[in-house]
């Protein structure tokens, strides 16, 4: 069938495109998801203990129906997948977006005929579809990545890896359970697990921070303030790239070391993301202060964990904050638990798995069932598995076979009318998703309005473009210490992937951009006229 807009992915980014692209712009639209569901990511991660991990409520959502905002009632502080999942599902129900959307169906191929100017796309079922806009809101975290040790296919037990998480429930009881990955997954289900299991062996490569989340009911007074001032506080998200909290501006060097261990004290009792965000200007940017609030985690960490030389393997040392910070709910409580126990992977490496267990350097660790919290191929990995072919039959893995090089994030050089949600070089994943979502999905709005404006038929990035554009989002990821840490975020965490700082870590300078991309008539773009087939 031939669509004006083809979208890929039912997940926070897919269902606004969806409801922006049909209802607001009046296009005909067609989703696809290999979900059986809507929901993307919060369809996929339902592993125990899965929840947002930032203060969610209410700015976790979507911005763009204040009816949205008064009819749903956030329930916690830091949501759990199934109530993020529950609100997805409303909004699917409330907008009528299933009937556009086509489930269980992956598209497996999808490339541009530059003839017709148009997108076809081929899904697993043999369909195929054309469209003049090809939207792909793949996910930033959807490809599972899954450690090669030598005879893991061998283990006889139940494997899961928590993205990829059952939806029958998975018991624990009686089990030992092995867990690779102290991530934010590992890290939330560890301690959900543990209740259940005989007995948790948490494998771990790199020791990690990890703050008091401090999830707490949301009061029905919070729930009537926020509502009463929505408008202040959308603006604030606008202007603040996604959250709306004022920062603190207080400068570290202006203090005493005692005054800065008392608000480092005062930040972590408030819990979430306050010691990283508002204790001083500069945490993720300074190096003196960024060891100090380190040590301020080790000293709270050796405080907490009872067995010393437990807590010694459980002491991250990289910079604060520079691997994605995690937020718990009794992680490292878990670790004074009888049946928990760590094996450090930097003294005593996995060599190879058993039908029965993991064999380390020091011995062998029999266990039942083995759970896999290792973490995606991040952010570039959704668009390589779904691999477009754009300009003269050329695949998305020739193209970023050395980077991933994008405009603004959305846009790719020689991928004409194709647009990325939260690709590479947008800040998504970092902070301002589902808003970030909205203002893109808002922006490719401005494009099809430009091209329709004009009687154009295509716009495109350049590759000088892209250019500017990596040279940008480094910039800016150079003045912070992220760079210096192997993470996710720098595509460190999958064997030979190009090393590149995967997003853009100004929110709100970023959404000024988009801004000015659009008001500027998107100079630096390319457009096409219409050829006589299309
Ligand atoms: O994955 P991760 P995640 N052998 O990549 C380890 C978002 N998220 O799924 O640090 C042994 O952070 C790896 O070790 P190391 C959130 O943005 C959101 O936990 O690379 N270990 C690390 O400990 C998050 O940041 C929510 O040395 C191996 C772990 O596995 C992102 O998703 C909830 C290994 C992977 O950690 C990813 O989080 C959860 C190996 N071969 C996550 N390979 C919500 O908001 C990897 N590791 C709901």
């Amino acid at each position: 069938m031939e669509f004006d807009a083809i979208i890929i992915g039912a997940g926070f980014g897919g269902l606004y495109a969806l409801r922006h692209l049909r209802d607001e712009m009046g296009l005909s639209v067609q989703g696809f998801d290999g979900a059986s569901d809507v929901g993307g990511t919060w369809w996929y991660n339902r592993y125990p203990g899965a929840r947002v991990d930032a203060p969610s409520s209410p700015f976790y959502a979507y911005t763009f129906s204040r009816d949205l905002i008064d009819e749903w009632d956030w329930k916690e502080t830091q949501s759990a997948q199934a109530d993020v999942l529950a609100y997805l599902e409303h909004v699917a129900d409330r907008f009528d977006l299933r009937k556009d959307i086509q489930f269980d169906t992956f598209v497996n191929d999808a490339r541009f005929d530059e003839v017709t100017q148009r997108w076809s796309i081929e899904t697993d079922h043999g369909d195929r579809h054309s469209a003049r806009f090809l939207i792909c809101a793949v996910g930033a975290l959807f490809v599972a990545h899954m450690p090669d040790y030598p005879g893991i296919a061998d283990f006889a037990g139940d494997v899961h890896h928590t993205g990829r998480w059952p939806h029958e429930p998975v018991s624990f009881a009686g089990k030992r359970v092995g867990v690779i990955g102290t991530g934010s997954s590992g890290i939330q289900s560890i301690p959900e697990i543990a209740k259940q299991a005989d007995h948790v062996t948490v494998f771990q490569r790199t020791p990690q921070y990890s703050l008091p989340a401090r999830n707490r009911p949301v009061t029905d007074d919070e729930r009537a303030a926020y509502r009463e001032d929505w408008d202040t506080l959308n603006t604030s998200m606008r202007r603040r790239g996604g959250w709306p909290f004022k920062l603190s501006r207080l400068s570290h060097t202006e203090h005493s070391p005692e005054e800065r261990q008392a608000r480092y004290e005062e930040m972590w009792q408030r819990g979430g993301m306050h010691l990283s965000l508002n204790s001083f200007v500069g945490v993720l940017a300074k190096e003196d202060l960024n060891e100090e609030v380190s040590e301020f985690v080790r000293s709270k960490i050796r405080e907490t964990v009872h067995d010393p030389e437990t807590a010694r393997k459980l002491l991250p040392d990289y910079h604060f904050g520079t691997k994605r910070l995690i937020l718990d709910n009794g992680y490292f409580e878990t670790y004074n638990r009888d049946n928990v126990s760590l094996v450090d992977l930097r003294e005593d490496p996995i060599e190879s798995f058993t039908s029965s267990g993991v064999r380390t350097a020091t011995g062998e660790h029999p266990i039942d069932m083995l759970v896999l919290a290792t973490g995606f191929d991040a952010v570039s990995g959704s668009m390589l598995k779904l691999n477009p072919k754009g300009r003269g039959g050329q695949s998305l893995q020739q193209k970023w076979g050395e980077g991933f090089d994008t405009s603004l994030g959305m846009m790719v050089a020689g991928y004409p009318n194709m647009f990325m949600i939260h690709g590479p070089g947008s800040p998504g994943v970092f902070f301002t998703m589902p808003l970030g979502a909205e203002l893109q999905t808002q922006w490719i709005d401005s494009c099809i309005r430009h091209l329709d404006d004009r009687g154009l038929a295509t716009i495109e990035a350049t590759a000088d473009a892209e250019s500017e554009w990596s040279a940008e989002v480094n910039a800016i990821a150079n003045r912070t210490l992220y760079p210096r840490t192997n993470s996710w975020y720098m595509g460190a965490n999958v064997p030979g992937k190009p090393r590149q700082f995967l997003g853009h870590l100004r929110g709100s300078e970023y959404f000024d951009r988009l801004s000015e991309v659009a008001d500027s008539g998107f100079d630096n773009f390319v457009f096409e006229a219409p050829t006589a087939t299309s």
